[in-house]
């Protein structure tokens, strides 16, 4: 397997240099078991967070892990467990996304992307949108928030995922096409953001995650956010 220290490592150098600070900084949130803490064991390509083994809500607090030099991902606990720790955990998260860094006298926002994990095994959007509405959207610009389906090898129950080549079979590769289809208008519609297509993978599968870089990447802004 290739060392994800290194994907696109130019790019990344390249879009950071414009946007004059790095490393870019990117919190994975989403709700309780959506695969936060799977996603990011999977990207740095190690045990670095706690993941759940119960249906318990695992993540308690936000830790930063460093890819390396230029990528920073911010592990984050996820909502819809208890709405006391709901309560709690949206104001840290509503923290650090006002945290910001001094550079020659002006006020920049640390965070600079968000990536909404949604459990694709599950219809249920409703922890998604409120995470969305009440937390993200009015604490970072649009155009910052990116989405993305994981447990993709879960999306039909477990059913048309091929073990042998580790991938999707045509008829979840379809439903999967379906489910970024619909969870991209979903979001415009209910919380009136003009999401770009969520990437589907698999955490646990190590499947499609380069893409799941990609879209990262891709969307590297090209300015530091003033706070
Ligand atoms: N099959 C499958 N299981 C997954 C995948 N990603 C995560 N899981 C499982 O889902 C459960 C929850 O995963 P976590 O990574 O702990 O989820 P989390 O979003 O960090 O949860 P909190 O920390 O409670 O917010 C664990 O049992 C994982 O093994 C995936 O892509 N496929
Ligand atoms: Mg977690």
């Amino acid at each position: 397997m290739i060392s994800l220290a290194d994907y696109r490592e130019r790019d990344i150098y390249r879009k950071l240099d414009v946007m004059g600070a790095w490393p870019l900084d990117v919190m994975l949130l989403g709700g309780t078991g959506s695969g936060k803490s799977t996603t990011l064991n999977s990207i740095l390509q190690k045990k670095a967070a706690k993941v759940g083994e119960s249906y318990e809500p695992e993540t308690m607090q936000i830790s930063d892990h460093k890819l390396n030099r230029l990528l920073r991902l911010w592990d984050t606990p996820g909502l819809g467990d208890s709405v006391d720790r709901d309560k709690e955990h949206s104001r840290n998260i509503i923290d650090k996304l006002h945290a910001a860094f001094d550079k020659k006298g002006t006020k920049y926002g640390l965070i600079d992307l968000v990536l909404v994990i949604v459990d694709g095994s599950s219809r249920d959007m409703g922890t998604t949108y409120e995470l969305l509405s009440r937390v993200i959207v009015p604490n970072i610009d649009k155009s910052r928030i990116l989405t993305a389906i994981n447990q993709a090898d879960m999306a039909m129950s477990g059913r048309h995922w091929d073990d042998f080549s580790n991938s999707p079979d045509r008829e979840l590769t379809a439903f999967l096409n379906d489910k970024a289809d619909s969870i991209q208008r979903r979001v415009r519609e209910a919380a009136g953001i003009n999401i770009i297509r969520p990437v589907c993978y698999s955490g646990e599968k190590n499947w499609n995650i380069t893409q799941l870089l990609d879209l990262i990447i891709d969307n590297i802004p090209s300015k530091l956010r003033v706070i």
